[in-house]
């Protein structure tokens, strides 16, 4: 239990006055300041690489499949050391559906996994649209966790315990994550699921950030343990919101705009669903930056 003494500043007040702030257009300024920083960090960042289509689709539908990622020798090393390590791990027992997600690589301490460092970490293509996409230049170690996601018979049609199985977006700024596969996916083992072209900066997506930053405070006043709500219908129609599965086999690859919206999805049977997860948030948060400590050079 936390010993910090509760003062006027506290939870329910400081929600209040969110609340009002946000009515008063402050998540609109924050995203408009996030979309003009990068819009000026473009100015000055020259490309390190041509355009490629993977670039231009992530443009546009904000993601990509990536099939064949690896190639079929070094698909076959990284299944030998995914499978290895997760023999060891301890297991979940709670209700529902389950995750292990260890870090293999992990820029806060600086664990560095030396497979997935050779095989994801230096990869150009992700650090390409990556680059491109963010205009930051990528040299930094991402967050690299494994992915071991699965449900038993008992836990068919209960909900997942983070609610990421819920549409939501991560943060309203251009932001990546990455799946790879390392087993077919469908929609019946909880492919990942993203709906095309609402990671974009446009007005409908402001007017969304507006409702929805209140509905958001509200939902937190005086009660801090709301993390999130789900976004409300009427804002997922007026951005077109459809989610679609992202149904792909083993040795796939899997970029997403962590802005557009987004969720896990669910098993129809007693099933795995064996990913890696990349992280490259760091990426904007300067609060994360520091705690990642000076940049890795790569490159
Ligand atoms: O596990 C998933 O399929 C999605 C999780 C998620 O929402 C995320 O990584 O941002
Ligand atoms: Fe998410």
């Amino acid at each position: 239990m936390s010993k910090k003494k509760k003062g006027p500043w506290s939870t329910p007040v400081r929600s209040k006055f969110k609340t009002r702030a946000n009515q008063l257009g402050l998540q609109v300024f924050r995203v408009m300041g996030f979309e003009l920083k990068y819009r000026l960090r473009r100015l000055f960042l020259s490309p390190r690489s041509e355009k490629s289509n993977y670039t231009k689709d992530f443009e546009r539908d904000g993601y990509i499949v990536i099939p064949d990622f690896l190639s079929p020798e070094d698909y076959a090393r990284l299944k030998d050391h995914y499978y290895e390590r997760l023999k060891d791990l301890e297991k979940p027992t709670n209700e529902g559906p389950k995750l292990v997600a260890p870090p293999l690589c992990d820029p806060k301490d600086g664990t560095v996994d030396p497979l997935i460092e050779e095989l994801f970490v230096k990869n150009n293509t992700i650090n390409e649209v990556v680059e491109n996409a963010s205009a930051h230049r990528q040299h930094l170690l991402p967050l690299i966790r494994m992915h071991h996601y699965w449900a038993e018979e008992s836990d068919l049609g209960l909900r997942e315990t983070a609610r990421t199985d819920e549409l939501h977006y991560d943060v309203p700024l251009r932001n990546f994550r990455a799946f790879f596969y390392l087993e077919d996916c469908d929609k019946s083992n909880a492919a990942f699921e993203f709906a095309p072209g609402t990671h974009k900066f446009n007005m409908k997506r402001l007017y969304m950030e507006y409702r929805d930053s209140i509905v958001q405070a509200r939902a937190r006043q005086g009660k801090p343990h709301v993390k999130v709500q789900p976004i409300q219908d009427n804002l997922l129609k007026l951005l077109d919101a459809k989610p679609i599965p992202l149904e792909a086999p083993g040795n796939s690859l899997i970029i997403f705009n962590t802005m557009g919206l987004h969720r896990r999805g669910r098993f129809s049977h007693a099933g795995t669903r064996e990913a890696l997860l990349l992280d490259f948030r760091f990426l904007d948060a300067p609060a994360n930056y520091k705690a990642y400590g000076p940049p890795l050079k790569w490159f």
